[in-house]
């Protein structure tokens, strides 16, 4: 039987979700990424299908991370893996699989947009991380559309609205409950790709809009486009937008927010185009405090930094650390706690600390019994001191980190760019449990839900359970 969450305070009790699924990017609007699900194996082998339940073939490319409600997987990729061939040429994908045993179920499919790489890379698919409420998934195309989804597609026999006029209507074809495009309605103007991993408190959903520099990167084609808009979630209409970046955006903007209650206040906290991190009342959008992540003196791109990685909130305070794209490859990061309960430009006021021995990172940080653990891309796993952040150990994982660490089972679990997972103990001495390899390079961050975890490679879903022997590719 499954628990309800009825203690979160800040969602509405029609929005309850099932504790052991991961409804959301970090599992829950706060984004911390710490699972309490136990009896985790230690080790697997992908070769062998050594506690191994099930695999499930993806696009050439992956970069979202998956989700688990209501006995669906949720995965973003690209059509590289050629489901229905109605539908070819490059598009982003959302996929959906049954839990159970990765039966493919339906999917989304988005052609790319005309305008190109600068708004739509080509190959990258669909890189935001579903919310699921109830028995709708909300998530960003790569054509920059904020989409609700029935998660049982057409196969309840139903076609869901207030949207009812999709062309496809199979049973492996999406279920569009409402849709909307902020590149129409706000004018965003996405760099490089549409990727924002939506959150939630009560009717309100927030999202990112990705509005950034066009390939020039110098020109800001919209700056007077939202960062960050609130949607009514029954009815996909907009409640409020806020953009305090203006025409200041370093290049895109692809930090996904977080919410939670700070001071007695439910914020909404978001890292912006010009590298601040800005907090705002969830309900009205009225922002609250804004902290700048970069030291004065810093100089876009060399020592400047965006943020890409996620604000983590526990206990009125932000986590968070900086960087760049990937592409720009390795370089100094920083990284902060900051108590939310300030007001105003809070970059002094509300600095709690500074660690400045992270690398660029756009890693969220995992915090649990007072122990702070983040990566950053140049593949170094930091345990720093939550009260200080003094670092109580590092380890050099060689291969560039994309993913975050996640806490599972009272371990931490990380994914490399050269296809490890990583097992370590938590606490205050560094201790390396196992390391597995996945085939390809580990881009997400390891999905915890009802005993399995769910561990996505370039082109795989894998999904890694006590016991278990592979019967099946799907
Ligand atoms: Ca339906
Ligand atoms: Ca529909």
């Amino acid at each position: 039987m499954k628990r309800l969450i009825i203690t979160w305070g800040i969602l509405a009790a029609s929005a309850a979700l099932t504790a052991a699924d991961w409804p959301m990017w970090g599992g829950t609007p706060n984004r911390n990424m710490v699972s309490s699900m136990t009896g985790v194996p230690t080790q697997w082998d992908v070769k062998t299908g050594k506690n191994v339940k099930w695999m499930a073939k993806l696009g050439s490319q992956s970069y979202g991370n998956p989700v688990v409600a209501n006995g669906v997987v949720l995965v973003g990729t690209n059509n590289e893996v050629l489901r229905d061939p109605k539908q070819g040429g490059d598009r982003g994908v959302l996929m959906a699989f049954r839990e159970s045993d990765g039966e493919f179920l339906w999917q989304a499919t988005f052609e790319k947009l005309s305008s190109g790489r600068a708004n739509d890379w080509p190959y990258q698919g669909i890189a935001s991380s579903p919310l699921v409420i109830g028995e709708t998934a909300y998530f960003v195309s790569n054509r920059g559309q904020v989409m609700a989804v029935d998660i049982k597609g057409f196969q309840d026999g139903e076609n869901d609205g207030p949207f009812k006029s999709e062309k496809l209507t199979g049973k492996n074809d999406v279920d569009i409950v409402w849709m909307f495009d902020m590149m129409e309605e706000v004018g965003s103007f996405p760099h490089n790709l549409s990727n924002s991993s939506p959150n939630v408190n009560g009717d309100l959903l927030f999202v990112s809009t990705s509005n950034g520099q066009d390939e020039s990167h110098v020109n800001i084609p919209s700056p007077k486009a939202p960062s960050l808009i609130a949607l009514n979630r029954n009815t996909g209409k907009l409640v409020w937008e806020d953009n305090s970046v203006g025409d200041r955006i370093l290049h895109g903007q692809w930090s996904a927010p977080s919410v939670g209650t700070i001071g007695g206040v439910v914020q909404v906290v978001h890292g912006q185009g010009d590298g601040w991190i800005r907090g705002y009342e969830a309900e009205t959008g009225k922002k609250l405090w804004e902290f700048d992540s970069n030291p004065k003196d810093s100089v876009w791109p060399k020592t400047r930094n965006e943020i890409i990685s996620t604000p983590v909130i526990i206990d009125n305070v932000v986590y968070i650390a900086n960087g760049q794209d990937p592409e720009h490859g390795e370089g100094v990061g920083h990284m902060y706690a900051i108590d939310a309960t300030k007001r105003g430009d809070i970059t002094k006021s509300g600095m709690l600390w500074h660690y400045d021995k992270i690398r660029r990172s756009i890693s969220t940080a995992a915090v649990r019994d007072g122990i702070v653990y983040i990566a950053d891309f140049s593949g170094f796993v930091h345990a720093l001191d939550a009260k200080t952040g003094k670092p109580y150990w590092t380890h050099d994982l060689l291969a560039a980190v994309w993913s975050s660490p996640i806490i599972v089972d009272n371990k931490l679990f990380i994914g490399d760019e050269d296809g490890d997972i990583t097992i370590l103990a938590l606490g205050k001495e560094k201790k390396v449990i196992s390391e597995m390899n996945m085939g390809s390079s580990v881009y997400a961050t390891v999905t915890p839900a009802n005993g399995t975890l769910f561990i996505m490679n370039r082109n795989e879903l894998w999904a890694i359970a006590e016991g278990a022997s592979r019967k099946k590719t799907n």
